[in-house]
């Protein structure tokens, strides 16, 4: 019986800290009051932020425009491997995974000619 409470009161501990957890999470709206926008080069929004595993960007933009989940070589040449998860709905909330995490638009050659694209390193 004592063992049993015991591990209901850890549960409820684990539970009380993820919900704390959750609670820091930021928000942060990419490339700030003009969103996520191919005539504003987004490659330096990221500057002077810290951010966390969990904390959400919000991009907000066009539908004209995407957000496009890649790796480091997909942010470097600006392409996309087929089957890349891929946001359309121009108000996208994406919490952030633990380490690098790449986003760029694939809408004609906003990446490679414009900047639309971000590298955001999460701790
Ligand atoms: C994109 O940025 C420009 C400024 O460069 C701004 O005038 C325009 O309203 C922005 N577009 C959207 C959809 O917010
Ligand atoms: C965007 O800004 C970065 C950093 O200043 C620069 O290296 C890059 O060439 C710019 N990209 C474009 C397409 O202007
Ligand atoms: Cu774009």
């Amino acid at each position: 019986m004592a063992q049993g409470r015991g591990i209901l009161l850890l549960l409820c501990m684990l539970v009380l800290y993820s919900v704390s957890e959750m609670a820091h999470a930021k928000t942060y709206m990419v490339g700030g009051e003009f969103g996520w926008n191919y005539t504003v080069n987004m490659t330096t929004w990221p500057n002077g932020k810290s951010f966390r595993t969990g904390d959400i960007l919000v991009f907000y933009y066009i539908t004209y425009d995407n957000v496009v989940i890649v790796d480091e070589a997909g942010y470097n040449s600006c392409r996309a491997p087929k089957g890349s998860i891929t946001y359309r709905s121009g108000n996208d909330h994406i919490a952030l995974a633990r380490g690098p995490n790449y986003f760029i638009c694939t809408n004609q050659d906003h990446c490679s000619l414009n900047g639309m694209k971000i590298a955001v390193n999460a701790i």
